[in-house]
């Protein structure tokens, strides 16, 4: 059926209203797997349709080439700084300020807004096409970073329609953020990936801009709000209100909680009322910002060195405070790290009372020199947990004692294990209490077991019931001990009971990765399940010379792997899996090499045989398969009505071969 191009935007206008529903509106109408649907089905047709693809397909927020380096970006209108208040009375003193610099007794009117602790970004539209983002840099040039702000959602690529002509250009300014809970998933994976978590939500959100591949920042759960602007043809407004209401129409995010304030008394209302608010709130913030609202008075306050003098930004109180060491306990956390936790003096931190703050590590606790007795400098930031950022020296007790963790797991006693190079210290121990429901999320996640339906509020009652101790009880789950639980239909406990059925025909590399092991991911597990061709007695008695000699494998794996393979209670629990009906398919030894070393990227329609059996036969004689161009590729395979992805193919010289030539080539 040839589709046409009204068709195709129509199902583009549908996912852009979808996406303004969502930002703008805060009022979603399909849920997030329908959404993706609406986003598959657009990218098979526009696969098939490559002359209907326009630049601002909500498709093409990713699969830009990575970058070398980023450019420079002049802002034609420097991006300023704020002034900052950093009590009530400076506030009051601003809109003192303010009026007499334009000559009045009168009530003036100001927008007030939360500050967000994130990062100053400006886009640029052109004739309602977004055309370049860049960051605040010096505020006088920033770095070019179009291809990384293209990835988040919360960025139309093209302005709504709003019953006016675009304007001919267009810079908006805005926040770049992630939510907090954003923060805590992304930081959980980090640490389920074996990568060091981000220190806080701002940190996290610089780095996924910084990215130069574009396709990382697209993981990352960026957001924005819109809040000022820079140059501007073709439109103006007499407020600051009508701005940001048109900022909206044209479908960018703004936040919610500004207010239209008059006085220095609403002022400050408004500022304690965020400050009471600011850790209820979905995104960190560190302060207020006011400004005022009449644009021609505005224009007649000017600025002053590098502030304009018609905002102000509220300082919030500080988020640190001197308490005193009562004592340090290791606490274990989900994923078996041993955390040594500093129990404190009760202390006001910032409208917060604080008893407990985290010393991360060993080495951290080392390095600071923290000891039960000490006088501490702790610091609060939005709901993360309290840090000590030092001792005060000056007020240390005379007998005090340098601080060593126990060398016992402290919820099950069993040795705790340092890979060396790694900081913190963990529990191996698949039966540790105090991380069962931790590793049984992992094991049932879906790189893992992939267990549908066994979500956490399940865990949480079947440990808690003392249904599941180790991961192997899933195994002996039965009808009655699903249905029993809470909230729990038949149906449910059937499909449940289905899935681990079918969770029992596994792989080795599944297998291994579900166990949880340290440093082993879900990259590692593929590459010993090759080295042991998926057998898993011949893994469970690999020495440590014998895993090393696997490329990829060095001696910190190797230890951390035989550490927990000498554990009986972990063997223990591989062979439960086993003897209650776990199977490991079988590995496939590659056939040949004859396609070692050679990475195919399959498009358009395949008549000879279905992209599966493609990557399988691929990867049967040594080849890979990779779903986009690039010049990594080195042969794309075209079946009938390919697009996008031969263009590119042709521009970059990589050959272009029929599904007959593949076969040919594995003959
Ligand atoms: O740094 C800022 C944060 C928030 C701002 C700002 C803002 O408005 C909500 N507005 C201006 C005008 C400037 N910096 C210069």
């Amino acid at each position: 059926m040839s589709i046409t191009y009204n068709q195709i935007q129509a199902l583009r206008d549908q996912l852009n209203d979808h996406n303004y529903r969502y930002y703008v509106l805060d009022d979603p109408l399909i849920s997030d797997s329908e959404y993706d649907q609406l986003f598959r089905e657009l990218q098979k047709l526009e696969a098939d349709n490559p002359n209907l693809i326009t630049e601002d397909s909500p498709t093409h927020r990713v699969g830009a080439e990575p970058l070398s380096s980023f450019g420079s970006w002049t802002h034609r209108m420097p991006m300023l700084s704020l002034a900052n208040a950093m009590n009530e009375d400076e506030l009051a003193a601003f809109d003192a300020r303010v009026k007499k610099g334009l000559d009045t007794e009168k009530d003036l009117e100001y927008m007030a807004e939360p500050k967000l602790d994130g990062l100053a970004v400006e886009l640029v539209y052109e004739n309602g096409f977004f055309v370049n983002g860049s960051t605040r840099g010096d505020g006088i040039t920033g770095e070019d970073i179009t291809q990384n702000l293209k990835t988040i959602l919360a960025i139309p690529l093209s302005l709504r329609k709003n019953g006016q002509k675009h304007p001919p250009l267009l810079e908006v300014r805005g926040e770049v953020f992630i939510p907090k809970d954003g923060f805590k998933k992304l930081n959980r994976n980090q640490e389920k990936e074996e990568l060091s978590p981000f220190a806080n939500p701002r940190n996290a959100a610089a780095g996924s801009l910084r990215q130069l591949d574009s396709k990382i920042t697209a993981t990352r759960p960026l957001s924005i709000y819109c809040y000022e602007a820079g140059m501007i043809e073709g439109v103006s407004f007499d407020t600051h209100e009508d701005f940001l209401s048109t900022l909206k129409e044209w479908g960018f995010p703004v936040n919610p909680e500004i207010q239209k304030v008059t006085n220095a008394e609403t002022m400050v209302a408004f500022h304690r009322n965020l400050e009471a608010k600011r850790d209820s709130l979905p995104y960190e913030i560190d302060g207020t910002v006011f400004k005022v609202n009449a644009i021609n008075q505005r224009n007649a306050l000017g600025i002053r060195s590098r502030s304009p003098r018609w905002a102000i930004a509220g300082k919030f109180k500080a988020q640190q405070a001197t308490t005193k060491v009562q004592d340090i306990i290791p606490s274990l956390g989900r994923t078996g790290a041993v955390t040594p936790v500093a129990r404190l003096d009760p202390t006001n931190v910032g409208g917060v009372v604080v008893t407990n703050a985290t010393l991360h590590n060993q080495d951290e606790i080392e390095r600071k020199d923290v000891r039960i007795g000490d006088t501490v400098l702790i610091q609060r930031a939005g709901d993360v947990i309290p840090e000590v950022v030092k001792v005060i020296l000056a007020k240390r007790p005379p007998d005090t004692q340098k601080y060593q963790l126990p060398k016992e797991c402290p919820a099950c006693g069993h040795e705790v294990f340092r890979p060396e190079g790694e900081v913190v210290a963990r529990c191996q121990n698949l039966s540790c209490p105090a991380q069962v429901k931790g590793r049984i999320e992992h094991f049932v996640s879906k790189t893992a077991l992939d267990i549908d339906g066994f979500g956490e509020k399940l865990v949480d009652q079947l440990v808690d019931k003392k249904l599941i101790l180790t991961v192997d009880n899933i195994f002996k789950l039965n009808f009655d001990d699903l249905v029993n639980l809470d909230r729990m239909a038949e149906k449910s406990a059937l499909n449940i009971l289905t899935a681990i059925q079918d969770s029992k025909q596994t792989t080795f590399a599944r297998f291994v990765y579900a166990l949880g092991i340290r440093n082993v991911g879900a990259h590692l597990s593929k590459v010993l399940e090759k080295a042991f061709v998926g057998d898993i007695e011949k893994f469970m008695n690999a020495a440590a010379e014998k895993l090393e000699t696997i490329d990829e494998v060095g001696p910190i794996v190797a230890e951390t792997i035989t550490t927990f393979l000498s554990n009986c209670t972990n063997t223990d629990v591989i062979e439960s899996c086993l003897s209650l009906g776990l199977r490991l398919k079988k590995v496939e030894v590659p056939k040949s090499l004859l396609l070692q070393g050679k990475t195919f990227v399959f498009t358009g329609a395949l008549t000879q045989f279905s992209r599966n059996e493609a990557k399988e036969m691929t990867e049967a004689h040594g080849g890979k398969v990779s779903g986009s161009v690039s010049k990594n590729t080195d042969f794309v395979v075209a079946g009938p009505g390919a697009g996008s992805k031969l263009k590119k193919a042709t521009e970059l010289d990589i050959p272009i071969i029929s599904e007959t030539e593949f076969l040919d080539m594995l003959k």
